[in-house]
This record gives C-alpha cells, structure tokens and sequence, in this order.
C-alpha cells in the first residue's frame, strides 16, 4: 500500500457544518478532493441551493441540507435523512459558527446565550447525534473548528472567546468519552483568516489590520487553503492515533511573544 493512501477519504461520507462559503466551504472541498462525499448545511435553503451550485461547478456532486444546529430535534432528524440518503457519517466537522464584537459591558445576555449556543452547544448537540452511528459504523472523526480565542482573550470577544475556550474542552472531553469507539475527536484552530466573518476587521485602514500583521510571524492573514491540509489529516486514517488535539494553523501567533518596538 502506498503511504499516501492513508490520507484517502474514498468511500467516506463528510458532513461539514456552515459550509455554504467560507472556510467551510474550504474545508469541505479539501475533504472531497482526498475522495470524500460531502453533506453540509446552513440555515437558509436559498444559501443551500446556491452553494450546490458553487460546489458543482467545482467538480463536487455536494447535498445541502437546511437546519440550525442549536435545533436539537432538527439536528436528530437531519442526521436521519442524511444517512438514509448519503450514507452514515464518517467525518464530522463542527464548523458553523457567529462571532458578535460587543464590549461585556455592552453585550446582553441573550447576545451572549446566542454566540454560545450556536458555537459551543451546536458542536455538542452534532456530535451527539452523530456518534452512535459512528459507534455503529466501527469509528469515525470528528473536527470542531476552534479559535485563536481558544487560547487568548481581546476586548469584545467575551462570548466568542468563552464558546470557543469550551469547544477546546468539549473536544477534549469527547475524545477521552469516545476513543474507545475508535472516534477520533481534535480541534483545528484557525489565525486571522480572510473571510467574511473577519471582513470587518479587514476593512480599509482598520488598524487591527496591522495589528494582526504584527502579531503574527507569518505576518499576513490566513486565507481558506492554508487550513485545507490539516483538515483533510485530521479526517484521515493519517492521524488514527491523534485524540483530542487542537492543530492550530495560525502562521505562528500563540508561539510569538510580539516584536520589539524599534
Ligand atoms: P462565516 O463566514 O461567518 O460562516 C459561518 C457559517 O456558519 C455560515 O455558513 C453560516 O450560515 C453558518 N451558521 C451560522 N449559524 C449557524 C447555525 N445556527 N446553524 C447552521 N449554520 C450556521 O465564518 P467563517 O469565517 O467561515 O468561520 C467558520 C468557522 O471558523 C466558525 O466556527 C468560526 O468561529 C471559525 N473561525 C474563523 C476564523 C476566521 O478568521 N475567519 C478564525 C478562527 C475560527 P449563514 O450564512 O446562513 O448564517
Ligand atoms: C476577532 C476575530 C477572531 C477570528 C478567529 C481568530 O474578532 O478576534 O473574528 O476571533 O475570527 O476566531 O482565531
């Protein structure tokens, strides 16, 4: 066998969270190039419908699915539907996710509720109705899309930073619950990536703009691709012995200390 087989995906059903743009939409076209089928979903059919599209016309036969992954009884009854129709699911990759930029003294606790519900229940409640099928099938992976801010904190980022500080652990968590099932359970912790979420942030002149280009030693911002080989890793045969890892792809911002100012 050759060793590069062991990073294949053939034969293996991927459902990717969030993927009608973005980094899912990066992600799940990396898993279908090593060979996967892909399912993803988003809240909107009308977003579901053009993204089938936008896959197609990238050589990917993908299917949308249209829920909210914080609806458990939705959660439940897609992940049915999808199995009958695709196949059980061999990869799961938590993607979906908000991000609200409000000072704590200014955020609400239902803007907090909502951040943490979708980012950090939402893997919760996937997982959980992913797993017996995966305990059935004999393993399966699963990948939650953690964060800088899984690490660090900034100001207005309390929700996020909390979601994702607890997505770090539930991915741990759920590792040690379920390597037993030969289910692999890690974390990918993206940098600053070019996205529409981080668009804000990228606008003309925005000074986190430079402030992110000198935090990071890679000094440029992250786009899509740069997570596309980790992802695919993590989904693999490749990394049967990884559990409960958070593989951060940040061109070096949580190794650096910050450059002295000259
Ligand atoms: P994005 O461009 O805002 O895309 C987020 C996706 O999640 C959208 O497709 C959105 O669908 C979907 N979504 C939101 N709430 C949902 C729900 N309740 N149920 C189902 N789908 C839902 O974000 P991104 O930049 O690609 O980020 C994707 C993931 O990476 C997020 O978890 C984010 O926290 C994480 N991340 C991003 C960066 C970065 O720099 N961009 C860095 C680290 C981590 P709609 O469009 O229909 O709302
Ligand atoms: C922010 C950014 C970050 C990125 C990402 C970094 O406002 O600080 O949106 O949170 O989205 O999570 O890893």
């Amino acid at each position: 066998m050759n060793f590069l087989d062991n990073f294949s995906l053939k034969g293996k059903v991927a459902l990717v969270t969030g993927a009608s743009y973005g980094i899912g939409m990066a992600l799940a076209k990396a898993l279908a190039s090593a060979g996967a089928k892909i399912v993803f979903n988003d809240l909107f059919e009308d977003k579901v419908r053009e993204a089938e599209a936008a896959y197609k016309a990238a050589g990917i036969d993908a299917k949308g699915y249209v829920f909210d992954v914080t609806r458990e009884d939705d959660v439940n009854a897609s992940i049915a539907k999808i199995t009958k129709e695709a196949g059980a699911i061999d990869i799961l990759v938590n993607n979906a996710g908000i991000i609200k930029r409000i000072p704590a003294v200014e955020m609400t606790a239902a803007d907090f509720r909502q951040v943490i519900d979708i980012d950090l229940n939402g893997p919760f409640i996937m997982s959980k109705a992913v797993a017996p099928y995966m305990i059935k099938k004999g393993g399966g992976k699963i990948i939650n899309i953690c964060s800088m801010m899984s690490e660090l904190g900034r100001e207005t980022v309390s929700a996020y930073a909390a979601a994702k500080g607890g997505l770090k652990m539930l991915t741990k968590n759920l590792a040690c619950e379920w390597a037993e099932f030969n289910i692999q359970v890690n974390g990918i912790g993206p940098g600053y990536i070019e996205t529409p979420q981080t668009a804000p942030l990228r606008e003309e002149g925005h000074p986190f703009n430079t402030f992110i280009i000198g935090r990071t030693p890679a000094a440029r911002w992250g786009n899509t691709a740069d997570l596309q080989g980790p992802a695919v890793f993590l989904a693999s045969e490749a990394s049967n012995f990884v559990n409960g890892h958070i593989l951060y792809v940040d061109g070096g911002i949580l190794a650096y200390i910050g450059k002295q100012p000259k």
